[in-house]
């Protein structure tokens, strides 16, 4: 091999990438907070750890800026984002990458990841001179009634590694439009992400010049650091991404002190093959939501019901894709199927794949893949598991490239069991049937906040609101009408008369 094509290690890779772009060596080394590769297994950080007293400070001084910042104009704070955008343009490469060697994203993931930041960007620049409530009619002769949309506060955002930067984005270029302040606590797995955007970040603030200090803030740690932000009454709006478990103990602690939450949790997510379906756009599909990101994005494909008719087609079409596809190094050309985040994710993996056999089920692959980097390194074959009934560890989400297909026979029977499960973040049909793709989407169909045709239920663009109901927590962020989260809605009544008519009808005479 040519010494240009030989990767550099890990960890001095990752260094040189901090150095470019902008990160104080002090931030990653000599502190408490190990981080490792899942590419190598190795350690390549020491992250020096927040504590509980400057989070509460790095709070207070996000709610100071807050309240300077609902005074700025909507426009003048896309202007702002308008600037994040244009630096996240320029270290895309080096973010992606950096994103690459912390959570192990193949580089068009970890590419396309920097992308989804800055498409919000612009989403959000335009909606920052968009911001705009109804005029309403009113019973009141004289009158007249209308909404206004005002800044909320503090936006606490709780971000999990699969996605380590770009759920940031999705909150942050809404609540900074909004005339919100952002306090972030990223995954504890990739804190040098969050570390990478916050210096970014550093530079948008530098060239708008005037943005209130305290305006962005990063608390980095363990769950303690997490709660701090949940627990805090100056925080009226936390977006919290990761398990269902993790939303049961988030949620009710928001709703105590009524805050509102943003809940972007578990899903298990479903596709229908129908006997129509184009099977060769419907293998490929198949293959990106299933095994891409290696099985950890929220919204990858875990469940499949096959028709009677076409699985003998396509299933075996897909074991064999399964077997070809290049797991290994994401920084090695080829690979499509990268790391597992850490030894926990592998043994959850081996488990389900476990309880799976015992239930007589086939499973294809999902063994670990042996001698890439250290033995801290988890690298396993995606699995494909035909399963016999709708039942078992299906019902769950487990967080590995695990596919469960299950044969059907009639649509009423695919979609009962498409809703059976707790989560209902993302799905798809793939059919040729404009009947069976209306019935998917319709009332009658697939319960969840996605809801796609001839395409796998991974992968969606900003424009949308992202999110999904049931155990998924039922938040909604990115595109749409979104924004509304992260504003407070006014309704506003203005009497131009001389006189004062209730409404209702209601009278109440004073005699004067
Ligand atoms: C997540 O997995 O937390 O739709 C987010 C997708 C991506 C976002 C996934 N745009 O797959």
């Amino acid at each position: 091999m040519s010494e240009a094509h030989t990767p550099l290690p890990v960890a001095t890779e990752v260094e040189q990438l901090l150095l470019r772009l902008g990160v104080p060596r002090e931030a990653h080394t000599g502190g408490e907070l190990t981080v490792r590769s899942p590419v190598s297994g190795e350690v390549i950080a020491q992250v020096r750890q927040t504590t509980p007293g400057e989070a509460t400070d790095t709070i207070g001084r996000a709610h100071a800026a807050y309240k300077a910042w609902r005074n700025v104009p909507a426009p003048r704070r896309g202007e702002l984002v308008r600037l994040l955008g244009e630096e996240l343009r320029a270290a895309k490469r080096d973010l992606g990458r950096l994103v690459t060697l912390e959570a192990g994203k193949i580089p068009s993931e970890g590419a396309g990841e920097v992308q989804e930041m800055i498409d919000i960007c612009d989403f959000a620049v335009g909606l920052s001179r968009q911001l705009y409530g109804l005029t309403l009619a009113t019973e009141r002769a004289e009158h007249r009634m209308m909404e206004t949309w005002h800044p909320l506060g503090v936006c606490g955002v709780i971000s999990a590694f699969n996605f380590p930067v770009a759920v940031w984005s999705w909150n942050a270029a809404l609540a900074l439009v909004c005339g919100d302040s952002v306090v972030w606590k990223p995954s504890e797995k990739t804190p040098l992400t969050a570390l990478a955007v916050h210096a970014i970040a550093q530079r948008a603030i530098e060239r708008f010049g005037d943005a209130p200090e305290g305006l962005l803030g990063l608390l980095l740690g363990q769950r303690d650091i997490g709660e701090v932000l949940v627990d805090d009454h100056r925080v009226p709006i936390l977006s919290a991404t990761g398990s269902t478990a993790m939303g049961r103990q988030v949620g009710p602690k928001l709703a105590a002190r009524f805050a509102r939450a943003i809940l972007e949790l578990g899903g298990n997510n479903a596709a229908i093959v129908t006997p129509s379906a184009d099977l060769d756009l419907t293998l490929r599909g198949i293959a990106f939501a299933a095994m891409g990101t290696a099985g950890q994005r929220c919204t990858t494909l875990r469940r499949l019901f096959v028709h009677d008719s076409v699985y003998d087609q396509l299933v075996p079409k897909l074991a064999k894709v399964y077997g070809n596809v290049q797991v290994g190094d994401p920084r090695e050309a080829g690979t499509l199927v990268g790391p597992l985040i850490d030894r926990a994710a592998f043994d959850g993996m081996q488990k389900a794949l476990g309880e799976s056999r015992e239930a007589g089920a086939t499973v294809h692959g999902g063994q670990r893949v042996e001698g890439i980097g250290t033995n801290d390194a988890y690298y396993a074959r995606p699995a494909l598991v035909e399963l016999k009934s709708h039942a078992g560890p299906v019902l769950r989400e487990t967080f590995a490239p695990i596919l469960y297909v299950v044969r059907y026979s009639t649509l009423d029977e695919a979609i009962e069991w498409h809703n059976e499960v707790g989560a209902g973040l993302s799905s798809s049909i793939f059919t040729l049937n404009v009947r069976e793709a209306e019935r998917f989407m319709s009332s009658a169909g697939s319960d969840c906040g996605i809801a796609n045709v001839n395409i796998g239920p991974s992968g969606a663009e900003i424009g949308g609101a992202f999110g999904g109901e049931k155990e998924t927590g039922g938040g909604r962020e990115a595109g749409s009408d979104s924004w509304k989260a992260y504003m407070r809605r006014a309704t506003n009544t203005i009497n131009y008369s001389t006189a004062l008519p209730l409404a209702q009808g209601v009278t109440f005479d004073i005699g004067e």
